[in-house]
């Protein structure tokens, strides 16, 4: 029976105020099975156990119409009493041993886990399906015991993996803020491969409460969340990365005329450019937007995201000057860009150099999802680290700048495009030789001046500049990447080779002028970014 079910779309109910309001619980659940929700659990904390049974009977009867397996929130007693196909027990519930004794072995027990070790113990009990959350923070439940994220769960599924037989036939779904804004990602991110010879674990389904629950058309949110999670994302992958570094000239003419083109967009969309910023750079990344020709907005203040989330940019999260408050407002507002589809470009600056940094990029990503993420090598290699990646490379990161490196070429592409496949995103990694990859396309791009690495804030500005051009061009996250850094670095090149260009100091200021002026000069078609590009 449990392994047989359809776990995809798991309903878990909910009968507050706040989220079912004045509605007849009864009805909405028909109304969700009508949409497709494949497994119904009745979750109610506050009923009397007449009410509950009661309750339970009815949503028992409407889910055998659809042939849809019905399961009680804790209540051993009332799922006997319904005789419904079994029961979800929380960590502070009966146990699985007990529960499994009064129900027998057809029943389907399933058990909330948030970390391996509540995994462990669930699966040596013989648990049916695992609840894995909390994903993301969610109104529904407050007193979750952790936010776990996209990388807390792969690290339970991993573990899962490493069981091998003891653990095959154990199902699992994730709970906590999946809504249809981010289910994609979310079946996506964890379906990725851990590498390409593992056949991992993935989640069997998502369950979900307040997108189905409190919807207004609780029909039209189940069909409408089933359609998403059958269908194909447009960021998946299906096929191994491809190098292409060293391209054909046809190729490589394309590139530079959707580069141009991404230009043009930007001037004429003038996208915002949202800084998280550190304090540092507040000031010259706000006059590199500008002189791109994106509309800067430098504000660190979580709570004002959902607004301009819904102003058509992106958004910057750069961890430069972390702090405990800093980490609480870049996770308000990647929720907030999340939940509009704006995309964020990350930045770990100096991630890896402390145990702090290393912290706050695991929470970061544990936050939701960053379309695009830059560093250098150091930085993406903690990246890379952070997100389950085990490299041969332990070395500590000494400082926010970038030594010299310690991988070849193929080295960096391979990394690169490896977590770019593995977040469903874009990542590029700076160097003397900077590498982009969406996990199926890979580019070596070789631009830029050593004076770029004599000034600060030119990694920081960067990712200024890759905002804009991502909220202008989002058709390709890659070519609006690949377009971003030909701007960036080719501009750099003509500022040193001006004549009143002494050092870093005269650089910068001629920097902020040539960004302006190629841009310029591209946008309206005057120059192509091609012409110098090596
Ligand atoms: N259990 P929504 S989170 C019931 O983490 C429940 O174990 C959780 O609600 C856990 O889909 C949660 O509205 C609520 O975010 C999920
Ligand atoms: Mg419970």
């Amino acid at each position: 029976m449990a392994s047989q079910t359809d776990y995809s779309l798991y309903l878990v109910t909910d009968s507050t105020d706040a989220i079912l309001g004045s509605r007849d619980l009864v009805e909405v659940v028909e109304q969700a099975l009508q949409g497709g929700v494949t497994i119904v659990q009745y979750r109610d904390k506050t009923s009397d156990t007449g009410a509950l049974i009661s309750t339970a009977k009815k949503l028992y009867e409407k889910c055998k119409q659809h042939d849809v397996p019905l399961l009680i929130n804790d209540r051993v007693d009332v799922a006997l009493a319904v005789g419904c196909e079994g029961v979800h027990l929380g960590q502070d519930d009966m146990n699985v041993v007990e529960a499994r004794r009064l129900l027998g072995d057809e029943k389907i027990i399933g058990a909330t886990v948030s970390s391996i070790e509540e995994a462990r113990i669930a699966i040596e009990r013989g648990a049916d399906y695992l609840g894995i959350g909390t994903l993301y923070a969610t109104q529904t439940k407050k007193n979750t015991k952790e936010i776990i994220g996209v990388n807390g769960i792969r690290r339970i599924l991993s573990y899962l993996d490493d069981l091998g037989e003891k653990s095959k036939d154990v199902k699992t779904v994730c709970i906590g803020g999946v809504n249809a804004s981010n289910v994609q990602r979310v079946i996506h991110q964890l379906y990725a491969p851990r590498s390409p010879s593992l056949k991992s674990k993935t989640i069997d389904g998502v369950a979900i409460v307040s997108a189905i629950v409190g919807a207004k058309d609780p029909k039209e949110a189940s069909s409408n969340l089933q359609r998403l999670i059958k269908s194909t994302p447009p960021f998946s992958q299906s096929s191994d990365p491809v190098f292409w570094l060293e391209k054909n000239e046809d190729e490589i003419f394309a590139l530079i005329k959707t580069a141009d083109k991404a230009t043009a967009a930007v001037h004429s969309k003038s996208p915002l450019s949202h800084n998280m910023t550190n304090l540092v750079v507040q000031n010259f990344a706000a006059n590199v937007a500008l002189a791109v020709g994106a509309s800067p907005i430098m504000a660190n203040y979580g709570e004002e995201a959902a607004d301009l989330s819904r102003l058509g940019g992106a958004l910057v999260v750069n961890m430069g000057t972390v702090t405990p408050e800093g980490l609480l407002n870049y996770k308000k507002a990647i929720t907030a860009y999340n939940a509009a589809g704006g995309p964020i470009v990350l930045d770990p600056v100096g991630a890896g150099a402390t145990s702090v940094r290393h912290d706050a990029l695991s929470q970061l990503l544990g936050a939701g999802y960053f379309d695009l993420i830059k560093g250098n090598e150091r930085e993406i290699m903690a990246v890379a680290r952070a997100s389950g990646f085990t490299l041969d490379d332990s070395s500590q990161q000494r400082g926010v700048d970038s030594g010299d490196s310690l991988f070849s070429l193929e080295q960096r592409a391979y990394f690169v495009s490896r977590i770019a496949l593995r977040e469903r995103n874009v990542v590029l990694m700076t160097g003397a030789t900077d590498v982009v990859s969406d996990g199926v396309r890979t580019y070596a791009i070789s631009n830029g001046h050593a004076y770029l690495g004599k000034i600060t804030g030119s990694g920081c500005t960067l990712g200024t500049t890759l905002s804009a051009y991502l909220a202008a061009w989002p058709q390709d996250k890659l070519h609006a990447a690949v377009a971003a850094v030909s701007h960036y670095e080719i501009a750099a090149e003509y500022a040193a080779k001006r004549e009143d260009v002494k050092g870093p100091g005269t650089f910068v200021s001629a920097f902020i002028d040539e960004l302006f002026i190629r841009g310029g000069l591209v946008s309206e078609g005057k120059e192509s970014w091609g012409k110098d590009a090596k």
